[in-house]
C-alpha cells in the first residue's frame, strides 16, 4: 500500500519553495507527464503548471525516489511506477487532432493566406525578451484570424491590435477581410517593420507607436468592433492591457481575443483575471486549450525557467503554448483610461513568471 500522503506532502512544500498555489492534482500532473516524454522541456509543456513549480516538483518526485535522471532525461523508477499505478495516475494515451493541431478550426480557406504569410515573416525581427515578446508559429497566427472570422469578428469589422510581435496585424490585412485595422505597439523594429509591409502590400494598417502605460489617444476610443492581444500575465499587466483593449471597443457585444498560459499563470491567477474580466462586464464565450504554440526564442538561456531547470537542457521541441480567449462586453461595461504609473518591473514579473 503506497502513502499517498504523499502527494500533499510534495505539494506542499513546492508551494511554500516557490510560494506558488500547488495542489496534490499539481504532482499528479507531473508524474503524468513523465509518462508521456522524458524530456524536460516536453515534460514541463505537458505538466501544465507554473514553470518554476514542475521544476520543483521534480526535484522533490527524485528526492522521494519515485523518478529518476539518466543522460538529463526523466523515468519512472520502478517505485514510481507503481505509487503511478496504485493511484491510477497515467496518461490516457489521447493526443491533440495532428490535422488542426487541437483548434478545433478549419485553416484551409486562409491557405492563401498562410502562404502570403510565411513569406513576409522570414524578414520579421527576433523576439525580445525587454518586451516578453516571443512570437507565435505563422499557422497559430493565421488560426486566430480564421477564429475572429469564424466567430463573425472581422469581416467588415474595425480591429484593434495591442502589441503585435505575432503580427496578426499583417496576416489580418492579407486576409483583406476587416474594414480597419490599427495597430498599437512600443517596440520600434516592430512598427517599422509592419509600416513597411503595409506600404508593399497595400494593407492600411494604421500604426500607432506607443506604450500601452499611457492611456489610448482620444480618437482611438470607443472606435473598433473586435480587439485582438497576447498580454503579460502579471496580474497587473492583465489588467492594464484589458483596460486598453475595452477602451477601444465601441460599446456591449463587442469581441476581445486574448492568449493566456498556464506556464506562468497557475489557475489561481486564471481565477484572479477571470475577476477583472467579470467587474469589467466581459464574459468568457470561447477557450481554446494549446491554440496558441511559440517558435523558440533566442533568448531562451538567459530566462529564469532556463535557470530553474534541473537538468541543463535546451527545447528542442515547441513546448510554450497558451490558451486562446473570446470576451464579449456587455451592456454596462465602462473601461477607464488611465496611466499606468507603478514601476515597469511590475508589469513583466511575479513569482509564476520565467520567461519574461
Ligand atoms: N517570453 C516568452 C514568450 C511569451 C510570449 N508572451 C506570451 C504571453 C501569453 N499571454
Amino acid at each position: 500500500m503506497y502513502d499517498t500522503q504523499i502527494l500533499s506532502r510534495i505539494a506542499e512544500v513546492a508551494e511554500k519553495k516557490t510560494s506558488i498555489p500547488a495542489y496534490p492534482e499539481s504532482v499528479q500532473r507531473v508524474l503524468s507527464a513523465v509518462q508521456q516524454s522524458s524530456a524536460y522541456w516536453d515534460i514541463v509543456s505537458q505538466a501544465e503548471e507554473p514553470v518554476p513549480l514542475t521544476a520543483e516538483i521534480l526535484n522533490l518526485l527524485r528526492q522521494e525516489g519515485l523518478i529518476q535522471v539518466e543522460e538529463e532525461m526523466f523515468f519512472l523508477t520502478g517505485e514510481g511506477v507503481a505509487f503511478c499505478k496504485e493511484n491510477h495516475i497515467r496518461f490516457s494515451g489521447v493526443r491533440a487532432c495532428p490535422f488542426c493541431e487541437g483548434r478545433a478550426l478549419d485553416i484551409q480557406p486562409y491557405s492563401d493566406t498562410l502562404e502570403a504569410f510565411e513569406e513576409i515573416v522570414k524578414q520579421r525581427p527576433p523576439a525580445l525578451q525587454a518586451y516578453d515578446q516571443g512570437f507565435v508559429t505563422p499557422r497559430t497566427t493565421v488560426a486566430r484570424v480564421a477564429h475572429m472570422d469564424f466567430r463573425g469578428d472581422l469581416r467588415g469589422k474595425a480591429l484593434l491590435i495591442l502589441g503585435d510581435d505575432d503580427l496578426v496585424s499583417v496576416a489580418a490585412g492579407i486576409s483583406s477581410l476587416p474594414s480597419h485595422i490599427c495597430l498599437i505597439e512600443v517596440d520600434s523594429r516592430l512598427t517599422s517593420f509592419v509600416r513597411s509591409v503595409s506600404r508593399e502590400y497595400h494593407l492600411k494598417i494604421e500604426v500607432v507607436e506607443q506604450d500601452l502605460r499611457q492611456p489610448l489617444p482620444s480618437f482611438l476610443l470607443g472606435r473598433f468592433d473586435t480587439f485582438e492581444m497576447d498580454p503579460v500575465e502579471s496580474r497587473k499587466g492583465f489588467e492594464l492591457f484589458l483596460q486598453r483593449g475595452l477602451g477601444g471597443l465601441k460599446g456591449p457585444r463587442k469581441a476581445g481575443y486574448f492568449g493566456l498560459t498556464r506556464l506562468e499563470s497557475s489557475l489561481d491567477k486564471w481565477w484572479d483575471f477571470q475577476q477583472v474580466l467579470l467587474k469589467n462586464r466581459a464574459v468568457i464565450t470561447d477557450i481554446y486549450p494549446g491554440f496558441n504554440q511559440y517558435a523558440l526564442w533566442d533568448y531562451h538561456s538567459q530566462t529564469r525557467a532556463a535557470r530553474l531547470a534541473p537538468v541543463p537542457q535546451m527545447p528542442k521541441n515547441i513546448w510554450y503554448t497558451s490558451y486562446w480567449f473570446r470576451i464579449e462586453t456587455l451592456k454596462g461595461f465602462q473601461p477607464t483610461n488611465v496611466p499606468f504609473t507603478e514601476p515597469k518591473e511590475v508589469l513583466y514579473a511575479d513569482e509564476e513568471s520565467s520567461t519574461t
